[in-house]
């Protein structure tokens, strides 16, 4: 980690190894990370121990994970200059968890979407970690004292959870933990299903359609964003109703460079197939660097081992700080073990 680092912000986030990233975790997250390296000091970890709030085969996690770590570094995140971990290499998270758990309300967690969500479409196994699921989350950001979190806009009632519990804590014991800021991105803080652009863009879709994995070939690419649902109408403009089309502009916007109004411009009096083309032809060549450093990061298992390994222990190092400092506040007889 580069060292004038003291005096920079730290910035935070985590993602779950819960399927091949899609163009949505790309655009609305880990393709912001990269760009930030520079200005801040940044740590990104892959939230296994959040994986399995969901059932999931043990072997598929691991082979999950590994990929999803393989799958950071290639999106551009650089090891010299960010901590690239795995969650539960870091045990402190878990430990403030418990902590933050104590200051945090039944009912507002019953108020999370995500959990609501979930809960609907797993009846049979709405256990505690998944209600549990954003105190856990809180600890991951607050345990570094993270100024800032680049999150998609689905993360942000988590984030401002998060917020309220620092404060929370701040309040009963005293100033102890950062209150981080969230970092939305201007452009596909939420990108849509391709087949029901109602609804995100989800890893854990069942219909392969409605997602573009960042590791998929040209030509599925290509052949999905054909398919992609859009309305009865002619013109491509962005506009309310025209949710389709407005999902194509932003993606298209995201990874061209253009502003959605150039974009429009672009395509005026053009057809939906000519427009769905070029931006199936645009995600693919943005992607293809991608899934090539992909491609070579995945054969070296000794290095992604050294990689994670270094980092958890870095980053082991700096939790200590702010767990050792909650442990005191809230009363714990100190120990020389830690
Ligand atoms: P799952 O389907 O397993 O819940 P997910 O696709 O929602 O997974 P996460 O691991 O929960 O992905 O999210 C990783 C990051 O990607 C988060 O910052 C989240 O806000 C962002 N993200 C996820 N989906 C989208 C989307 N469709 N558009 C923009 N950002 C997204
Ligand atoms: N809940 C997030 C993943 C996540 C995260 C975090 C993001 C876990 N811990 C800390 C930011 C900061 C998700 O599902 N996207």
């Amino acid at each position: 980690m580069a060292d004038a680092s003291a005096e920079k912000k730290l910035i935070l986030s985590g993602i779950q190894p819960t399927g091949t990233f899609t163009l949505g975790n790309y655009i609305g997250a880990v393709r912001n990370w990269g760009p930030l390296q520079d200005e801040y000091r940044c740590l990104y970890f892959i939230a296994d121990q959040h994986a399995i709030t969901v059932k999931i085969e043990p072997a598929e996690l691991r082979k999950k994970t590994l990929e999803a770590y393989a799958q950071l570094l290639a999106c551009g995140i650089d090891l010299n200059k960010s901590l690239v971990f795995i969650q539960s290499h870091v045990p402190t998270h878990s430990q403030l968890m418990w902590v933050l758990n104590c200051s945090t309300q039944f009912g507002e967690l019953s108020r999370m979407t995500q959990f609501k969500d979930k809960s609907r479409k797993h009846p049979d196994d709405i256990n505690a970690g998944l209600f549990d699921y954003p105190v856990l989350m809180a600890a991951d950001i607050l345990i570094y004292q993270a100024d800032m979190v680049p999150v998609g806009v689905d993360q942000m009632q988590h984030l401002e959870l998060a917020r309220n519990i620092a404060n929370r804590f701040n309040g009963r014991y005293g100033e102890t933990l950062k209150v981080p800021e969230g970092y939305i991105p201007p452009i596909g803080a939420k990108v849509m299903s391709l087949q029901d652009p109602t609804k995100k863009m989800s890893k854990s879709d069942t219909n392969p359609n409605a997602v573009i994995l960042i590791l998929d070939d040209k030509d599925t690419i290509i052949r999905k964003f054909k398919r992609a649902v859009t309305d009865s109408d002619t013109e491509i403009a962005f506009k309310e109703g025209k949710d389709g089309i407005n999902n194509l502009l932003t993606i298209y916007s995201a990874v061209s460079g253009k502003t959605i109004e150039e974009s429009v411009k672009e395509f005026e009096g053009q057809g939906y197939g000519t427009f769905k083309m070029a931006v199936g032809e645009a995600v693919a060549d943005h992607l293809a660097p991608v899934r090539e450093e992909y491609a070579r990061l995945i054969q070296d298992k000794a290095y992604l081992k050294e990689c994670y390994t270094r980092c958890a222990g870095e980053a082991l190092k700096m939790s200590y700080r702010t767990l050792n400092k909650v442990y005191k506040k809230v009363g714990f007889v100190p120990t020389e073990l830690r």
